[in-house]
Parts: structure tokens; C-alpha cells; sequence
């Protein structure tokens, strides 16, 4: 039986009112969801939560597909940008050797690993506060080399104006990936270099140039709970939301600020993929960095939840992620299969 049609009645109509969004209609999730709303969602007994997750994710979703995406980072370190996780910035010494922009023969070998390995997407990531135009023209032959190759392209090179979204949308990009990271008040404490509001922007140009977003945030960094559902809420409330919402545990780096952070209890982490499922029906919702700390039960739970996707292959960017011969027996033990692009 197809799992989109098992449900005749889509399940989120039979949300009790307090835990539906806040316009009043159900909107299929395109409604706004207010941070209490999400609150009540975080605060259900955790079967309630996953079973109305499930129902959501069979609405929208083949329940038995996870979408692979392959990271590579073609710029490494040297960032001037000072968020507190991040092991590439140069306000922390992580002991991290800074790289130029990879050449193009280097990117398109390292994808055309990625699919034979059964990658459907490949995401390049740079760490630069911005793209430089001339830089860009590299980022856009990258694109258009990997796209020939029969993979979905993504990147994530920082903040973009309109032009350049415009011109990467011309280089045949599918995916732009930007985060807002945590909730409106929180993010201060973590970054200082940029604001919500510049990210905000980031993403209204990557929308209006017809690139899909992907944008998601990270948990695990002392936050609240209710500073989790407001990143949640606004990720929900980008309209439309997100095609593809990435949730990253934060991976403690020595030598950045949050190194020693008190880490997420790791039910806590589940009911975020479960509501994020929850308020954005028909996003894939990717169980991001934090993997390789996770055992497989907990990943497991994740997917029961709702999370559809994970980057795949031996490494993040600059952190390790699980080999891809271990997520591949994982997925074949769990009856799960990979997305085919
Ligand atoms: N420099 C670009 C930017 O920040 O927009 C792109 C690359 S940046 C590494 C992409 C995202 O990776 C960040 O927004 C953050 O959500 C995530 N990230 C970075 N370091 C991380 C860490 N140590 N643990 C979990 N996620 C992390
Ligand atoms: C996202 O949300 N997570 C990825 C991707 N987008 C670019 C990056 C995770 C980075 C983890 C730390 C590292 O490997 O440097
Ligand atoms: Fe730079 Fe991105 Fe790291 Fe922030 S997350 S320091 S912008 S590479």
C-alpha cells in the first residue's frame, strides 16, 4: 500500500485547538505556529508526540524513504565570523589550518564519489561571512559541473544578496542552505558578527531568486526549551516554510566557546525532529550534525519521528559524521531505503 494514501483524514485536522496554528484554520502546516502552541506540542507524553508525528509523516511522506546528502567543505576555516559552535572561525583556536577554495576537478571527483556511494544531493559548504563575486563564478562552475553529474546541488556560503542568489539560481542550483540557528533570543549569545534579521534577508533573496531553502538550526547549546520551540516556530513561519529543515546536535569543539556545554537530554532532541515533523508537514527534516555521538537506538527514534534525511558520508564538514558502509547497514537493519534523487 502507498503510505501517502493510508490516512483518509489528514491526521493534523484532529488537532485539539490549543495545539493547532494560531490563524485557526488548519492550513496543512502553512499556518503560524506561536511559540505556546509549540510549547504544548514539546509538552505531550513522548508516544502521543511521535504517534502524531507518524500520522503527519504518512500524510506527506513515503515512511520507509531517507533522503542522502554528502558535505563537503570547499573552503575551510579562516572565518571572520564569530558564532560559538563553530570549530572554523577565527575567534576561537580550534587548531583548525585554514584553505583556499578547492579547485573545480577536486570538487567534481569528491562528487562523483558521493553518488557512487548512493548520495542524492551534495552540499558544498564555505566559510566566508559572504561570497566575493569572483568567488562566486567558482561556486557557480561547481554547480553547474556537479548538477551535470545527476545530483541535486546545494550550497551554503554565508550571507547573499539578491544578484548573487540570482546567478546561482542561473548556475541550475537547487538548494541554498542558511540556518537562523536557534530563537530570536538566544541567537545573541552565540553569535555576534550578524543578526537574525541578516539571516532573515539571506533567505527572502535565496526564496525570491527560486532556489529551495534549507534552514534549520542547532540544539544542544544550553539553550531552553522554549527558546527551541521559538526556533522552531520561525522556521515554521517562513512562508513558505523550508523545503528542507536541517537539525543539528550541537558536536562540542575544543576550543570554541561552547566546548563544554551541558549536552541535550537525548529525548529532548527527539521531540524536536517530532515537532518540527508536526509544524512543517511536507519538509524533509534532516537529523543533521551530532550523528556520530548518537547510538543507533536514539537515531532510530529520530527517524520514528520524522526525520526523513541525514548527511551521508565519513564527514560533516570539518567533524566526523558516521562511515557511509555503517549508515547503510543502519538503514538496511531499520527497513529504510534511500531516497531515490
Ligand atoms: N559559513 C556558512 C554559514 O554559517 O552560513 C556556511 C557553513 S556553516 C558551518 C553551516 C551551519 O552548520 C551553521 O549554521 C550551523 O547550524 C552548523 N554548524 C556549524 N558548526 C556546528 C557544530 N559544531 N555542531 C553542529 N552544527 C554546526
Ligand atoms: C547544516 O545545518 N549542518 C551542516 C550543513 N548545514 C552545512 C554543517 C554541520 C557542521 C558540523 C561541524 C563541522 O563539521 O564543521
Ligand atoms: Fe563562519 Fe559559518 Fe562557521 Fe559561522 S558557522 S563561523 S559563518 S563557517
Amino acid at each position: 500500500m502507498n503510505p501517502r494514501t493510508t490516512t483518509a483524514v489528514a491526521p493534523h485536522r484532529r488537532r485539539p485547538h490549543h495545539l493547532a496554528p494560531s490563524d485557526g484554520a488548519d492550513t496543512g502546516g502553512l499556518g503560524r505556529w506561536s511559540v505556546d502552541q509549540v510549547l504544548a506540542l514539546y509538552a505531550l507524553p513522548l508516544p502521543e508526540l511521535l504517534f502524531r508525528a507518524q500520522q503527519v509523516h504518512r500524510e506527506h511522506h513515503a515512511a520507509d524513504e531517507v533522503q542522502l546528502s554528502t558535505l563537503l567543505s570547499i573552503k575551510t576555516g579562516g572565518c571572520p565570523e564569530d558564532c560559538g559552535y563553530c570549530p572554523q572561525s577565527v575567534h576561537h583556536e580550534t587548531g583548525l589550518k585554514a584553505d583556499k577554495l578547492m579547485d573545480l576537478d577536486e570538487v567534481l571527483d569528491a562528487a562523483r564519489e558521493a553518488k557512487a556511494q548512493g548520495a542524492g544531493r551534495f552540499c558544498m559548504g564555505a566559510a566566508w561571512r559572504e561570497p566575493k563575486d569572483r568567488d562566486l563564478d567558482k561556486v557557480a562552475a561547481m554547480v553547474e559541473g556537479v548538477k551535470a553529474l545527476g545530483l541535486e546541488t546545494c550550497v551554503t556560503l554565508g550571507m547573499l544578496r539578491a544578484d548573487q542568489a540570482r546567478r546561482l539560481k542561473d548556475a541550475g542550483l537547487d538548494y541554498y542552505n542558511h540556518n537562523l540557528d536557534s530563537s530570536p533570543q538566544f541567537y545573541g549569545r552565540v553569535i555576534g558578527t550578524r543578526t537574525y534579521q541578516d539571516r532573515l534577508d539571506t533567505l527572502a533573496h535565496v526564496r525570491e531568486a527560486g532556489i529551495h531553502v534549507c534552514c534549520g538550526g542547532i540544539v544542544g547549546m544550553g539553550e531552553t526549551r522554549e527558546d527551541r520551540a521559538g526556533l522552531i516556530a520561525q522556521l515554521a513561519g517562513l512562508d513558505p516554510a523550508p523545503e528542507s529543515v536541517p537539525i543539528n546536535n550541537l558536536v562540542q569543539v575544543p576550543g570554541t566557546p561552547l566546548e563544554a556545554t551541558e549536552p541535550i537530554d537525548p529525548f529532548e532532541f527527539v521531540r524536536t525532529i517530532a515537532v518540527a515533523r508536526i509544524t512543517m508537514p511536507t519538509s524533509m527534516v534532516r537529523l543533521s550534525a551530532g550523528r556520530e555521538q548518537m547510538d543507533e537506538a536514539l537515531q532510530a527514534m529520530c527517524f520514528v519521528a520524522g526525520a526523513n534525511s541525514i548527511f551521508y558520508g565519513d564527514r560533516l564538514l570539518t567533524t566526523a559524521n558516521p562511515q557511509a558502509q555503517k549508515d547503510r547497514a543502519l538503514l538496511s537493519r531499520l527497513g529504510l531505503k534511500a531516497q531515490q534523487a
